[in-house]
C-alpha cells in the first residue's frame, strides 16, 4: 500500500446560497458528527474494523434500514480516541478524519495508509431524489462484488445497477440481474476493504467507468447510510462483512449432493424413473427437484393430486433409495375468492397481500393467473408465509423448498413487477412502523420471501436444518437461502461465465450459490453437459436443471462415453464430500466461501487469474479450460507455492504449466501444505460411508487441514453434536510429523480409522512412528507416496515419517 498523505473522501455538499454555511463539530465517545450548514455527517465506530457513515442534506438522520444489518448491531458502538484537532478519530485499526469546512472524510489504516480518499461528484441531493458518493480510485485498484452480476470478477471499467430483475435470456452485458449485493471489496496492492451501501433503493456502482479515477455509488432515493469495513486482508473483509450482515446456515449434507430439476419432471412416476435412471447407472444422486407443474394449475401451496396421486407415497419411496424432494412454491398467491385455497383465504383474512395506491388490493398475472403478492415487509406476513409450507414440509415430506419469480414478477405489471407506487407496511419488531412504496422495498421483497420460507421451516421444524434456494436477494439474504443465478443458457460461453459469477456471490456472502448445470435455455451438446457437470462437480450447489422443450440434462443420458465422465466427476465430488462439507461448515462461521478466487488465498499475486481458475477450499485449485476448442492452454500458478497434480499426485513445475483439455476429468490441483479428507464413495450422503477416511497429505509451508462432520441433517452440531479434528504437518531435522489435534465435539464419525497418503516424497521413510507404535508404510517411488493406515486418533497424536 502507496505511503501517501492521507487522502480525503469528499461527500460534496451543496453550499446554501449566499455563501460559507455554518459549521460544527462535535466529537462523540463512538465517532464523530458534523454539520455544514443544513447538513450533518456523522460517522459511527461500531467496533475496531467496521465504521457506519451516515448524512442527510437536511433535517435528522434517519434510523436506517432493518434489512441487510444484524439487529444486534443497531447498538453496537466502540470508544474512539479523538485527534488533538478534534477533526478526526482513531479506533485500534482505522483513523477518520474529517473536514469540517468541507465535509471531506478521509480513512486510513493504523499504519497511516490511505485507504479510502475522496473525489468530486458527490452530492446528498441528486435532483429528482437520492445521493452520490464518490471516491478517488488509485488506477491499481480493483473492485468485486455485487452479487451476481455477469462478467469479468474484476469490475474495474464498468458500472452497474441494482435492481431486482427477472433476466430470462440474460448474457455476459445483461445488467442488473436477479440479486441486489449492494457491497463491494476493493483490493489494492494486497490490502482490501469493503464498502456496503446500505440502501434498497435502485442503486448504482461506477467502478472508474465514467471517470477513470473515482468510484462513486448512490441511491435513487433516500440518504447515505454506508458501512466501511475493513480487512486488511480479503477474507478479513468477508468474515467482518458477514459478522455485519450474518452467516449462510449450515446446509444439510444432502444440499451439497448431486441435485437433478427440469421444468417439469411430472408425473410422479416420471420424478421415481429419473432418480432409477440415476441409481441403475451407479451415478450417485441426493436430490430430485419439482417445478411448478406438480401443481394445480401452478397455484402455490397445492399438489396436482392427477400427476402426482401419491406424493408422500413418491417421497418416501425415494427418501429409502437416498434421494429427496425440493418442491418450488412461488409466492404468488392466486386470487381465489370461495374456492377453499387456504393460502388465499388466510391471507385474505390477515390482511397480507400489497396494495396499490388506491387501497384495492393489487392483483397481477402470473403462473396461476390472477395472483396476490404477500407484504413480506411485515413480520407477521412473513410468519403466516411460513405457516403455508407446513402439509408439504411436515406431512408430503418435502425437505426443501424453491423460491422463484421474487423479484417480484408480475407477467402483466409495469415494467413486469409491482407498480412502484404500490404500498408495504414495514412493521419489524425494533422499528417503528410506516408506510413504504414498493420504489423502496422492490430490492429486499426476494430476500424477505426467502426469510419467510427459512424461518417457517425452521419454526415447522426446529430441529431440522432447512433448506431454501432463492433467485432474488438483498444483502444478507445469505441468512436464509442458497441462490443460483437464474436462467442461464446453455452455451459454451455460459459455463465459462459462471464461474466469476459464482465466484463474485461468494465474494458478496453467498457461500452457497450454484447455476443451472447444464444451461437452463436450450439443449446442451452431450459435451458441453460433460463439461460442465465437471466444473459444477466443484461448485458449491450442484444442481442440473433445464427449461421445458430442451433435450435431456440428466447425467446418464447419452453416450457411453460422456456417461463416464460424467460419472467420474461426480462421483470425485461425493469422495471429496468430508472437504467440501468442512469448506461449508466454515464458512457458515466465518464467511469465507467454499469457492474462492485465487486472490483469496494469495492476495499478494493480485488478480491475474480471476476468471478461469478457482479454488474450492483452501487448498483445491481447478483449471477449466476456456471454451470448447481442445487446443492446449495455460495454468498460471501462484508464486512462492508448490502445487501438485491433483489426479497423478505429482509435483508441478514452479510457474505455469501447459493443460490439454482432453485429460480425463477437469485438471485440478493441490496447493502444498494441505491435508484433504477423502471418503469411500457412496450413491447418496444418506449412506453413511464405509470404511476409513482417507488423509491427503501434501507436504509443505503451513502444512494443515481440517475435519469436520456431524449427523447432516439435524441442527444437534449447535449444542455438541460435532467432531472437528486439526491436522497439521510439518517437516522437521527428524522427519515429516503430522500432528492430530485432540478431536473437538461428541459426534461419532462413520469412519474406523484414517488411511494416510502422503505425496511429494523422494525417498521411502525410514520408519513410521505413531506415537511409539511402529506403522506399516508402503512408499512408491513411482508416484511419490507414502501409504500407511491409522487408528482412529480421536483424543489426537503425533505420527512421525523418520528420515
Ligand atoms: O418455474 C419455472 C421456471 C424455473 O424452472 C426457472 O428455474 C426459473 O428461473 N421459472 C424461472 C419461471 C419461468 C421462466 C421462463
Amino acid at each position: 500500500m502507496h505511503r501517501l498523505l492521507r487522502l480525503l473522501l469528499l461527500v460534496a455538499l451543496p453550499l446554501p446560497p449566499g455563501g460559507a454555511a455554518a459549521q460544527s463539530v462535535q466529537a462523540r465517545d463512538d465517532g464523530i458528527e458534523v454539520e455544514r450548514g443544513t447538513a450533518t455527517l456523522r460517522v459511527t465506530a461500531l467496533d475496531d474494523a467496521i465504521l457506519r457513515i451516515q448524512a442527510v442534506p437536511q433535517g435528522r438522520l434517519p434510523p436506517g434500514e432493518p434489512w441487510a444489518v444484524l439487529p444486534e448491531w443497531r447498538g453496537r458502538r466502540v470508544s474512539v480516541r479523538p485527534d488533538a484537532g478534534g477533526a478526526g478519530f482513531a479506533t485500534r485499526l482505522l483513523h477518520v478524519t474529517v473536514d469540517p469546512a468541507t465535509l471531506r472524510l478521509g480513512i486510513g489504516d493504523a499504519a497511516g495508509h490511505t485507504l479510502l480518499a475522496g473525489a468530486e461528484g458527490g452530492t446528498l441531493d441528486v435532483p429528482g431524489g437520492g445521493f452520490r458518493i464518490c471516491q478517488h480510485s488509485p488506477p491499481d485498484a480493483h473492485y468485486m462484488g455485487l452479487g451476481d452480476k455477469p462478467g469479468p470478477l474484476d469490475r474495474r471499467g464498468r458500472a452497474f445497477v441494482n435492481w431486482n430483475t427477472d433476466a430470462y435470456a440474460w448474457q455476459e452485458s445483461t445488467d442488473p440481474l436477479y440479486k441486489d449485493v449492494p457491497f463491494f471489496m476493493a483490493l489494492h496492492h494486497g490490502a482490501a476493504y469493503g464498502v456496503l451501501l446500505d440502501s434498497t433503493w435502485r442503486s448504482f456502482f461506477d467502478f472508474a467507468a465514467e471517470r477513470r479515477d473515482a468510484v462513486c455509488f448512490g441511491g435513487e432515493g433516500g440518504s447515505p447510510d454506508w458501512y466501511f469495513i475493513a480487512g486488511p486482508s480479503p477474507k478479513e473483509v468477508l468474515t467482518n462483512y458477514t459478522a455485519l450482515t450474518g452467516h449462510m446456515q449450515l446446509p444439510p449434507l444432502w444440499a451439497l449432493g448431486l441435485q437433478q430439476s427440469r421444468w417439469s419432471y411430472t408425473p410422479q412416476a416420471r420424478v421415481e424413473e429419473v432418480a432409477a435412471g440415476y441409481r441403475a447407472t451407479r451415478i450417485p444422486l441426493d436430490a430430485i427437484w419439482l417445478d411448478i407443474d406438480y401443481q394445480d394449475r401452478h397455484r402455490p401451496f397445492t399438489v396436482d393430486r392427477g400427476a402426482f396421486p401419491d406424493l408422500p407415497g413418491m417421497v418416501r419411496r425415494l427418501g429409502a433409495a437416498g434421494v429427496r424432494v425440493v418442491a418450488i412454491a412461488d409466492l404468488h398467491i392466486a386470487d381465489l375468492p370461495y374456492a377453499g385455497y387456504q393460502p388465499y383465504d388466510t391471507g385474505l383474512a390477515g390482511r397480507h397481500f400489497v396494495r396499490g395506491a388506491d387501497g384495492a388490493l393489487f392483483v397481477g398475472q402470473v403462473w396461476p393467473g390472477a395472483a396476490l403478492f404477500p407484504d413480506f415487509a411485515r413480520a407477521r406476513t412473513r410468519r403466516w408465509f411460513g405457516s403455508l409450507y407446513r402439509t408439504l414440509y411436515l406431512d408430503d415430506g418435502i425437505a426443501g423448498f424453491w423460491d422463484d419469480m421474487n423479484e417480484p414478477v408480475v407477467f402483466d405489471g409495469p415494467d413486469k413487477t409491482l407498480p412502484l407506487d404500490a404500498v408495504h407496511r414495514v412493521q419489524e419488531p425494533g422499528v417503528a412502523p410506516r408506510l413504504a412504496t414498493h420504489r423502496e422495498i422492490h430490492n429486499v421483497y426476494g430476500m424477505l420471501n426467502a426469510e419467510a420460507t427459512a424461518a417457517g421451516l425452521a419454526a415447522l421444524a426446529p430441529e431440522r436444518r432447512s433448506f431454501v434456494l432463492t433467485r432474488a436477494t438483498f444483502a444478507g439474504g445469505q441468512r436464509s437461502a442458497a441462490v443460483w443465478t437464474g436462467d442461464n443458457s446453455a452455451t459454451w460461453n455460459h459455463l465459462r461465465l459462471s464461474t466469476p459469477q459464482l465466484l463474485s456471490l461468494g465474494l458478496s456472502g453467498f457461500a452457497l450459490a450454484g447455476d443451472d448445470i447444464g444451461g437452463f435455455r436450450g439443449s446442451p451438446s452431450a459435451r458441453l453437459l460433460t463439461r460442465w457437470i465437471e466444473v459444477g462437480a466443484f461448485e458449491p450447489l450442484f444442481r442440473v436443471h433445464s427449461e421445458k422443450g430442451s433435450a435431456a440434462h440428466e447425467a446418464y443420458e447419452g453416450a457411453a462415453t460422456e456417461v463416464a465422465r460424467r460419472r467420474a466427476a461426480i462421483a470425485e465430488r461425493y469422495r471429496l464430500m468430508p472437504y467440501l462439507y468442512e469448506a461449508a461448515e466454515a464458512a457458515s462461521r466465518t464467511g469465507v466461501p467454499i469457492m474462492r478466487p485465487l486472490f483469496l488465498e494469495f492476495p499478494a499475486a493480485g488478480l491475474e487469474w480471476v476468471d478461469g481458475e478457482f479454488l474450492l477450499g483452501r487448498a483445491l485449485l481447478l483449471a477449466p479450460p476456456p471454451d470448447e476448442r481442445a487446443d492446449p492452454y495455460r495454468l498460471v500458478l501462484p508464486p512462492g507455492t508448490t502445487w501438485f497434480d491433483y489426479r497423478s499426485g505429482r509435483r508441478l513445475p514452479e510457474g505455469s504449466v501447459m493443460l490439454s483439455p482432453d485429460v480425463e476429468g477437469l485438471p485440478a490441483f493441490v496447493r502444498a501444505g494441505a491435508v484433504i479428507p477423502r471418503a469411500p464413495l457412496v450413491q447418496s450422503t444418506a449412506t453413511a460411508p464405509e470404511g476409513r477416511l482417507e488423509l491427503l497429505v501434501y507436504p509443505g509451508a503451513d502444512c494443515r487441514g481440517d475435519i469436520y462432520a456431524d449427523d447432516g441433517v439435524s441442527r444437534a452440531y449447535r449444542s455438541g453434536a460435532f467432531l472437528r479434528q486439526h491436522v497439521a504437518c510439518e517437516r522437521a531435522a527428524d522427519g515429516l510429523h503430522l500432528i492430530f489435534s485432540a478431536r473437538q465435539g461428541r459426534y461419532v464419525p462413520w469412519w474406523q480409522g484414517f488411511d494416510v497418503v502422503v505425496f511429494g516424497e523422494r525417498a521411502a521413510p525410514a520408519a513410521v512412528r505413531n506415537g511409539e507404535a511402529a506403522v506399516a508404510a508402503r512408499f512408491d517411488a513411482g508416484d511419490g507416496t507414502v501409504r500407511f493406515g491409522l487408528p482412529d486418533l480421536a483424543a489426537g497424536g503425533e505420527v512421525v515419517l523418520v528420515r
